[in-house]
C-alpha cells in the first residue's frame, strides 16, 4: 500500500483541482481537473490512466476489464516499464516489463501553476526489488498536463556499481477505429519484428497502417503522428532520451487471449511506446542518470 488517503490529501491540500479517490479499496488515484484538461493517475505504478483536453474524447485507452489490484499490471494508460522491457533476459520468472508498474510509488508533490498541473512521484528499492534487481536506484516520474501531457521518467543510479536498463513509457492511445488510422513518423526507419525469430532490422518503406498483430521495435528518435480519420483528429507522440519506439497492437487472436482485454479491443487502441529497448539500452554509472520522456497532444487532422 502507498501513503494513506489522508497523507495524499494533505500533500495536495493547497490545490482543490487535485483530489484523491479510491476506485478500489487500497488503490488510490489522483483526479486532476486542470482548466484545459482532466486526468487520473494511480499511485500504483505512478500510472497515468486517463487524460484528455476538455470536451475531447479520451486520448489514452484503458481496458474496461483492467484490474486495479496491487501487484497486477493495469491494462491501459501509460504503464512505466522498468528496469527491463519485455521478458527478463535471464530469469523468465521475473515479472514481464519489470516491477516499476506494479509497485506503489510515493507522491512527492502536486500542484497547479496557471493551466499546468504537475505531479511528482518517486520509487526507490525495497527488499522485494533487490531480490530481482540488486541495485540501488531512484526513479522520479514527473507528470505535467495542460493541453499536452508530458511524462518524464528520470532514473538515477544511487549505488556503487554500474547497471544497464531497458524501459518504456508503454502508452495506450485510444482510437476511433484501428482500420481507419495511419501512423506517420516511422517511414524510412528500420524495425525489429518481435513476432518473428529473426532480429535482422526490416526497412519501413511507407507510413504504417495496421492490418494485423504488430509488435515492433523501431530504431528511431522521431516523433509519431497518428492520423485518426474516424475521430477526425491527429495525436502526436513526441519523445526525448529514446532511440527506440515500440508499436504494438494485439489484433484479434491476442485480444481474445488476454483476459483483461475485451475481444474487440484491438480496434480501439494502439501502443506507441517511447522506449530504451532492443539495442538502445543505457548503462547507468554510479551517480549517473538517464531521462526518458514522452509528450502527447492533439492536432487537427490536416
Ligand atoms: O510493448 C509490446 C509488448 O511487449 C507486447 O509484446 C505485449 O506483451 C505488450 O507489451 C503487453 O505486455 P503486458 O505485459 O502488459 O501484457
Amino acid at each position: 500500500m502507498s501513503q494513506t488517503i489522508a497523507e495524499l490529501t494533505a500533500i495536495l491540500s493547497d490545490t482543490p483541482e487535485l483530489t484523491v479517490t479510491e476506485p478500489e479499496p487500497g488503490f488510490p488515484v489522483i483526479d486532476v481537473q486542470s482548466p484545459v484538461s482532466s486526468a487520473t493517475i494511480a499511485l500504483h505504478g505512478a500510472q497515468v490512466l486517463t487524460w484528455a483536453p476538455t470536451d475531447h474524447p479520451p486520448v489514452l485507452y484503458v481496458s474496461p476489464k483492467a484490474k486495479m489490484i496491487s501487484g497486477t499490471p493495469l491494462r491501459g494508460g501509460i504503464p512505466i516499464c522498468w528496469p527491463w522491457f519485455g521478458d527478463h533476459a535471464e530469469e523468465p520468472s521475473n515479472p514481464s516489463h519489470g516491477f516499476a508498474r506494479t509497485r506503489f510509488w510515493e507522491l512527492v508533490s502536486g500542484g497547479l501553476e496557471g493551466k499546468v498541473a504537475t505531479l511528482v512521484f518517486k520509487l526507490v528499492p525495497d527488499d522485494e526489488t533487490k531480490k530481482i534487481f540488486p541495485h540501488d536506484f531512484e526513479l522520479t516520474a514527473t507528470i505535467r498536463m495542460a493541453d499536452k501531457l508530458r511524462v518524464k521518467l528520470k532514473m538515477k543510479n544511487t549505488g556503487e556499481d554500474p547497471f544497464k536498463v531497458s524501459c518504456a513509457l508503454h502508452t495506450y492511445l485510444s482510437l476511433g477505429d484501428i482500420e481507419r488510422i495511419q501512423l506517420e513518423g516511422v517511414k524510412g526507419s528500420h524495425y525489429v519484428d518481435r513476432l518473428s525469430d529473426c532480429d535482422v532490422p526490416i526497412y519501413q518503406e511507407k507510413n504504417l497502417q495496421i492490418k494485423g498483430e504488430v509488435d515492433r521495435i523501431y530504431q528511431s528518435m522521431a516523433s509519431v503522428l497518428i492520423r485518426d480519420l474516424d475521430r477526425f483528429r491527429s495525436v502526436f507522440i513526441d519523445k526525448a532520451g529514446s532511440r527506440s519506439t515500440v508499436i504494438w497492437n494485439p489484433w484479434k487472436e491476442k485480444s481474445k487471449a488476454l483476459a483483461d482485454l475485451p475481444d474487440k479491443a484491438y480496434k480501439e487502441f494502439v501502443c506507441v511506446e517511447c522506449a530504451n529497448a532492443g539495442t538502445d539500452k543505457p548503462t547507468l554509472r554510479p551517480d549517473g542518470s538517464h531521462t526518458l520522456e514522452t509528450v502527447i497532444g492533439l492536432r487537427p487532422l490536416g
